[in-house]
């Protein structure tokens, strides 16, 4: 399946005379601001956001799953998938690969399909959180922090074994999330299982080509509920500093416990140059992987502010890794994702029309409740004409969801698939 440029086009007819009204109303307010509006979209353009492998079919929970139909069974589908998406968006220009689950048979069949569709590797994720099949050694107590050093190498091992997959493809980042930690008192002893983790990371660390990048990523619970061996970003920082420095903090938004301001832990990364993954999402009670923006567009605007800020004043920090990690349990996956990257978008055309000199000032003058107002104008103004613009000059659809109702995407996937077709991932 491939959406050709001139069935977008086609499509884009229908709502091009509104939007460029639209459009033409927003940049001329933003021309009062001083606010050059394609300066904006010049940045929104070049927002790329990576789909994780994992994400194309439907989610589930513990009780349960239901199957969209027509979900992509093999890798090449997937990328087929992300390649209607990024066609659609044009800001999905990346996949995300989880290994075991998308391991490639035929790589250079691999990389032309995503090459056909413009789409680039980015971080490959490990998987220690589950058996497989063949394994000889099980992951029920852990995996880089178990007490069985045969546990431990062999997740070390599997690790420098996802780096070799993702050399061939052009990856340059190993993303490690870790089950591992406790469900009872007095199971971990937390400083040996710590002190495992460390020794066993700083072993795939030196196992990195000397261009890739180690992103750690910190998770509060789930799913062990008493402890989490890396817990939050301390850990996941001092992790990092004590592997080296091309190891970095991985931010997940779902990864906190309910009202942790993440935004400060943004920032805080960034002053220190260690933000170098982020995964988003949103959720009301804990990782609840919900669409993007759906629960509190408020806080990715606040998260945004930092990243905008940093991205502009830290030189010290990489270039930020992407990535949506969300699950579609109710939803066609397609259309959650597509959701998701409009939000995403939003949220950073709104952090960019904060006036960070006028910020800054009033902030300086301690005037509090200048300070407060600054950021909802930005927030309240209507920045979707800009989202657009930037989506049509790249000649991606206006509006993508009804674009991709329109094409009648998802029957034409059950038709080539099957409706039992199946994902695989979690
Ligand atoms: C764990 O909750 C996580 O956020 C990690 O990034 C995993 O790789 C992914 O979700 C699996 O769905
Ligand atoms: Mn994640």
């Amino acid at each position: 399946m491939k959406i050709e440029k001139q069935q977008i086009g086609d499509l884009n007819k229908k709502s091009i005379i509104a939007h460029k009204a639209q459009f033409n109303f927003l940049a001329g307010q933003l021309t009062h601001l001083g606010i050059k509006s394609q300066q904006l979209i010049e940045r929104l353009k070049a927002f790329q956001v990576a789909i994780p492998s994992w994400a194309l079919g439907a989610g589930g929970t513990r009780f349960g799953r239901f199957s969209y139909g027509g979900e992509p069974s093999t890798l090449e589908q997937k990328i087929d998938d992300i390649g209607v998406l990024h066609a659609l968006t044009q800001s999905a220009g990346a996949v995300s690969l989880h290994i075991p689950w998308d391991t490639p048979e035929d790589y250079e069949a691999i990389k032309q399909k995503a090459a056909l569709h413009n789409i680039g590797f980015d971080a490959v994720n490990s998987n220690t959180f589950q058996d497989q099949p063949d394994a000889r050694q099980s992951y029920r107590f852990g995996s880089l922090s178990n007490v069985d050093q045969h546990v431990r190498e062999q997740a070390i091992h599997h690790n420098i074994e996802v780096i070799r997959i993702g050399k061939k493809l052009g990856s340059k980042s190993l993303t490690v999330w870790l089950a591992d930690g406790s469900n009872f008192p007095g199971q971990h002893n937390f400083q040996t299982a710590l002190q495992y983790t460390q020794t066993s990371l700083k072993i795939i660390y030196d196992s990195l080509p000397k261009d890739w990048k180690l992103y750690i990523e910190y998770k509060p619970y789930e799913p062990n509920f008493y402890s989490t061996v890396i817990q939050d970003w301390g850990t996941s920082f001092m992790l990092a500093k004590e592997c080296g420095d091309r190891a970095y903090t991985l931010v997940d938004l779902g990864h906190h416990l309910p009202n942790t301001n993440i935004e400060q832990i943004v920032a805080t990364l960034l002053h220190k140059g260690m933000l170098g993954g982020f995964h988003f999402n949103d959720s009301k009670y804990g990782d609840d992987d919900l669409t993007v923006g759906s629960i509190k567009p408020y806080t990715l605007f606040l998260i945004f502010n930092e990243l905008v800020y940093g991205m502009a004043k830290n030189p010290q920090n990489p270039e930020i890794a992407w990535m949506i990690d969300a699950s579609h349990n109710i939803k066609d996956p397609l259309e959650d994702l597509i959701q998701s990257l409009e939000a995403i978008l939003i949220a950073y055309a709104q952090a960019l029309l904060i006036d960070q000199q006028k910020l800054r000032a009033a902030q300086e003058a301690q005037d509090v409740a200048l300070c407060q107002e600054i950021l909802p104008t930005a927030y309240r103004t209507d920045v979707r004409p800009l989202v657009k613009e930037s989506r049509l000059q790249l000649h991606g659809a206006l509006d993508p969801l009804s674009v991709y109702r329109s094409l009648g995407i998802r029957q034409a996937l059950i038709n080539e698939r099957g409706k039992d077709a199946r994902a695989s991932g979690l």
